[in-house]
């Protein structure tokens, strides 16, 4: 595609296409801010009661937007009354604003938005960070914190930096044993999980007909880990095959760049020269071949996720264990992503084979992915098919989580070890069902007169919490000090805590307990003095999931300010959103001069937000530090009134 740069033609790739045909204000060119009409939002049950609170504390009385879906999929163990709470509540708010409602058990919110409701060429809004798993459908999806999907419900636009768009070419054919998982993670390889902010990657090239729709969504699911706004594929006759065997031939739509189009990157992948590939503790940008580590001993086996539990990835898994029984050592663990999916392996005898493999079949639902459940041991080593291995995720501190391809997982759970699967797999490719079994009684679609519904509030549903207007002078101490690359889940550890989401007192007691547990006593007694808490970071701060709370239950706890040298955009955005100010070092070298504990004063600090540039003096070490605020002039705004819902409201 390099040369169709040639003559600098104004034509548009398939992301700006698309963006074109959405735009609501701002210039369209890249590094500009620039407002999108959003088609869809979906929640998920751990971010969406937030979400919907906050929607309510707006008064508006039905969604505005064309498709609004909120799925219960993450917390579904349900170990004491909090979550069944939440689902309540969700069930019923969402008759009563007219949102469709995915009951517990119809499967993961990507799967199903990629089965029943993504559209090529439309835009979708999602409090989840996955949410651009819908690209391999050909629609602009984004991840965003909750009060961003709430706006969008509300009508409003949702604004972003339009991105700098990587263009990456597929050419060439998958060998046998390698797969979809493979492509993003040599992705992930050269890209890397940081610096990739503000960016997107778009896939062309003949190699792309080659691969299904669940495939392609597989590949844009996880170029979340990139840190990109979201990935794209052309929507072309695989895509319509996949709509028409989903009975929604009707939104089809063909899409691609228009010729001539540039972008301003580009990068090759030869998929007929692509070997198995893995990521290793503890981040997926940590990729090795397996070649290179093959023979490592393992002691479970995880398979599902948004990731890799599509029909065909479970198949070709029953395909690979068929006649065998797991090894003595392994538990394997197979969670199918959808009810469909379980439908039609449960119709077609795949799930059969699967159980005579020794497999525990668990629910369609994130289970094992958060930590919800299924903890390797001490120092286990956990192979997965899911696409986050952060330290701790899984429930066990010391668990060694390698991610990898349904190939590579199967053929390692019949060896114990971890087993290279290129050129042994029993098949070359899965042909995909010309229909599958299309069942959408689980999602509970809202009334058209919702008067009568009572929105139900169970003791764990809470207020959406509020900030205060920005103050001039705050006094404040460095509360931690962390490295590079602190995820989400360092800050708001999910799993066993997941219950604790509609309810940010309780949760804000858990933040940053894996790094350090005296954290939020220490805030809680600084804010409660009148004293600020600043939170000192390296690179890539806040990457990983959307979930606001790692915003939310800091500022309750009276953290005021990020200091970091880089953050990562949703978490830049959920910051912004509740009021704490995102600063980035000028001086990178400033980040070795600041330590725990130092004391801090702010002055003249909203008119140094507002101009954008703001000094922090550190009283303990007579020093002072020039920062960035890393925000648009709109962020600023709500930096300055305490939080975007002091704006809207
Ligand atoms: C994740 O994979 O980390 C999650 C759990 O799906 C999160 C959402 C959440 O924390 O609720 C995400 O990806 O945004
Ligand atoms: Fe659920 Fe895991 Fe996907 Fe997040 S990454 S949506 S927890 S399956």
């Amino acid at each position: 595609m390099n040369e169709k740069n040639i003559g600098g033609l104004m034509a548009d790739n398939l992301c700006y296409r698309i963006l074109r045909s959405h735009l609501v204000s701002g210039k369209l060119e890249k590094g500009e801010t620039i407002s999108i009409r959003i088609d869809q939002t979906l929640t998920q049950d751990a971010t969406g009661t937030m979400a919907y609170l906050e929607f309510e504390s707006m008064d508006i009385d039905r969604v505005r937007n064309e498709l609004a879906v909120s799925y219960v999929d993450h917390n579904t163990v349900q170990v004491g009354f909090e979550n069944f709470d939440d689902h309540e509540y969700l069930r019923t708010v969402a008759a009563k604003k007219g949102v469709v409602y995915s009951r517990a058990g119809n499967g993961i919110c990507h799967q199903l938005q990629l089965e029943n409701f993504a559209c090529p060429g439309k835009t979708l809004l999602g409090s989840d960070s996955h949410t651009p798993t819908q690209g391999g459908i050909g629609e602009i999806a984004i991840g965003s914190g909750g009060l961003d999907v709430a706006l969008a419900m509300a009508g409003h636009p949702f604004s972003l930096i339009a991105p700098k768009v990587v263009g990456i070419e597929l050419k060439g054919k998958l060998r046998n044993g390698v797969s979809a998982k493979d492509i993003i993670l040599k992705v992930l390889e050269k890209y890397g999980v940081k610096g990739n902010v503000n960016s997107v990657f778009e896939y062309y090239g003949e190699g792309v007909s080659t691969l299904t729709v669940p495939e392609r969504a597989t590949i844009c699911n996880m170029g979340a880990e990139a840190g990109v706004t979201f990935s794209i594929f052309p929507s072309d006759e695989e895509t319509e095959k996949f709509l028409a065997a989903h009975d929604r031939q009707d939104s089809y739509v063909p899409l691609c760049a228009e010729d001539g189009a540039s972008y301003d990157e580009t990068w090759t992948v030869d998929l007929s020269t692509l070997s198995a590939m893995i990521a290793m503790p503890h981040s997926p940008g940590n990729v090795a071949r397996v070649k290179d580590i093959e023979g490592l001993k393992v002691d479970q086996i995880l398979i599902g996720s948004c990731t890799n539990s599509s029909y065909m990835d479970l198949v070709k898994v029953a395909r690979i264990l068929k006649g065998h029984v797991v090894h003595p050592t392994v538990s394997l663990g197979i969670a199918p992503g959808s009810r469909e999916v379980l439908e039609m392996i449960s119709q077609d005898g795949t799930l059969a084979s699967l159980v005579a493999s020794g497999a525990r079949i668990l629910e369609c639902a994130c289970g094992f992915c958060i930590g919800n459940h299924q903890s390797p041991g001490t120092d286990g080593v956990s192979l997965r098919t899911s696409n986050r291995n952060f330290e701790g995720r899984s429930g066990t501190k010391s668990g060694r989580l390698y991610l990898c391809s349904p190939e590579t997982a199967a053929i390692s759970a019949i060896s114990g070890f971890l087993t290279d699967p290129e050129g042994k797999m029993p098949f070359d490719s899965i042909d995909l069902p010309e229909h599958y079994a299309v069942d959408r009684s689980m999602f509970i679609f809202p009334p058209e007169n919702s008067s009568s519904v009572v929105v139900k509030r169970g003791p764990n549903i809470g207020e959406p919490p509020k900030n205060v207007p920005l103050k001039d002078d705050i006094p404040a101490v460095v509360a931690i000090k962390v490295g590079d690359k602190i995820t989400t889940d360092h800050i708001m550890p999910a799993g066993a805590r997941l219950k604790y989401r509609s309810n940010i007192r309780e949760y804000s007691k858990y933040v940053f307990e894996g790094v350090d547990p005296t954290f939020s006593a220490r805030t809680l007694e600084n804010r409660d003095k009148g004293i600020g808490s600043v939170i000192v970071a390296g690179y890539s701060y806040g990457q990983g999931s959307s979930r606001e709370h790692a915003a939310i239950c800091p500022m309750y706890l009276g953290v005021k300010a990020i200091v970091a040298k880089s953050i990562e955009r949703i978490h830049q955005a959920n910051l912004c959103n509740f009021g704490i100010i995102p600063l980035v070092f000028t001086d990178e070298r400033d980040y070795d001069r600041i330590g725990l504990g130092d004391r801090l004063s702010f002055s003249d600090l909203r008119r140094q937000v507002a101009d954008g540039t703001v000094v922090l003096v550190n009283e303990t070490k007579n020093e002072s530090y020039r920062l960035d605020v890393y925000a648009t002039e709109e962020q600023k705004e709500m930096l300055l009134a305490g939080g975007r819902l002091n704006l809207v409201r």
